[in-house]
């Protein structure tokens, strides 16, 4: 056998329920491909990925309701999460500190690592959602950064934005929304979440999660260019004068695929795929429930449920790629390439190992 020969072939998606992320759009896979060796950080050099990038930007900024969108595509969550934790240290003055819901992705635990700021993590109300008394409970003057999660990693709820809002303005401090897997949903529902529903700063918003781009594909979005100029560093022998992204050399595949996906399904597209996608989960959250599962109730198109070890065991063999919570439940995210005949292959499946 050569060496091609016995390569691993890239993940089929027919049996992956566990992961945020999904096949790309072709268009974005197209694009992607072409602009492999472009590199955005050198803007000067590179200026048509460097057009691209800022079109991105624009239309990032349609999807989160702000007009005049500051920001960039980089590598994702945790570096856009990163990223929000800096500007909001590198505007304030000392040792600061920044509140989070303990739902909060594990990132903000690497940003606080690194950046070497104290995280303090609030407790979660009864449907898994930010309690807003805790958060303000542990807000002080020395808050820098408020954190309020749009579609949480583990049962895709949306915190309370606005009432986050209210407390960081009480303390002085910026409010980030971490939108990382639920940007490309939430401008087709009714929930308060984006940059025109509350006093939002930042928000991390990632195409290669729901929105349909390749990895990698993170997105950072300001308010204001005062935050970008907080993250700024002089870059004295490049034609561009300073920096405001953590990747110096960036993927160009990245950034063509986020703009190449954007461009193909903003609006109308990623309406449809919420649909299919919410559909998809109401269907599912009711089969287990009828199967006498306990099932928490989806909020957006992500549902978990409690499943005995022995069954989660025998799928796994079967080939389901599912993953567990921190608290044992099964969570299935129902990303564009996971179909109702999927989701029906799956309760087969089920129903022989229960
Ligand atoms: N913010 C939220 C709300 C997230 O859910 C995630 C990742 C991040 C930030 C970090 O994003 P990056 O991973 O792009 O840095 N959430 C997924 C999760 O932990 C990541 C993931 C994706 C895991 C695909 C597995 C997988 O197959 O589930």
């Amino acid at each position: 056998m050569t060496r091609a020969e016995s390569r691993p072939a890239p993940q089929n998606f027919d049996r992956v329920l566990s992961s945020m992320c999904t096949e790309p759009h072709p268009a974005a896979r197209e694009a992607a491909v072409s602009f492999l060796a472009d590199n955005p950080g050198d803007p000067a050099t590179y200026p048509a990925v460097a057009e691209l990038e800022a079109e991105a930007v624009e239309l990032l900024g349609d999807v989160v309701g702000l007009d005049d969108p500051h920001g960039y595509v980089g590598s994702g969550g945790t570096e856009a999460n990163l990223q929000a934790v800096r500007a909001a240290r590198n505007r304030a003055d000392g040792d600061v500190n920044v509140v989070a819901p303990e739902s909060a992705h594990f990132s903000f635990q690497k940003a606080a690592e690194v950046l070497d700021v104290e995280l303090r993590l609030a407790a979660l109300d009864d449907d898994h959602r930010a309690d807003v008394d805790a958060v303000a409970d542990l807000a002080d003057d020395d808050t820098a950064l408020v954190v309020g999660v749009a579609g949480t990693t583990e049962f895709g709820r949306v915190d309370p934005i606005p009432a986050l809002g209210d407390v960081a303005e009480d303390v002085g401090a910026n409010l980030h929304v971490d939108a990382a897997w639920g940007g490309f949903v939430l401008p087709f529902t009714d929930h308060d979440w984006d940059f025109a529903d509350a006093p939002v700063d930042t928000m991390t918003i990632d195409p290669h999660k729901m929105g349909q781009a390749p990895i990698p594909s993170g997105g950072f979005l300001a308010r204001d260019p005062e935050t970008l100029d907080a993250l700024s560093i002089r870059t004295p022998y490049l034609e561009s004068d300073t920096q405001p992204t953590l990747g110096g050399t960036r993927s160009g595949a990245g950034v063509a695929g986020a703009h190449a996906a954007l461009d193909a399904l903003w609006p109308a597209g990623y309406r449809e795929q919420y649909e299919r996608s919410w559909a998809n989960a109401e269907f599912l959250a009711e089969e287990l429930e009828v199967r006498g599962y306990d099932v928490v109730d989806p909020v957006l198109p992500l549902v978990a449920a409690d499943l005995p070890d022995s069954e989660f065991e025998a799928l796994r063999e079967r080939g389901w790629r599912i993953s567990r919570m921190a608290g044992g439940e099964l969570r299935v995210v129902c990303m564009p390439h996971v179909t109702r005949e999927m989701l029906e292959r799956f309760l087969a499946d089920l129903a022989t190992v229960q």
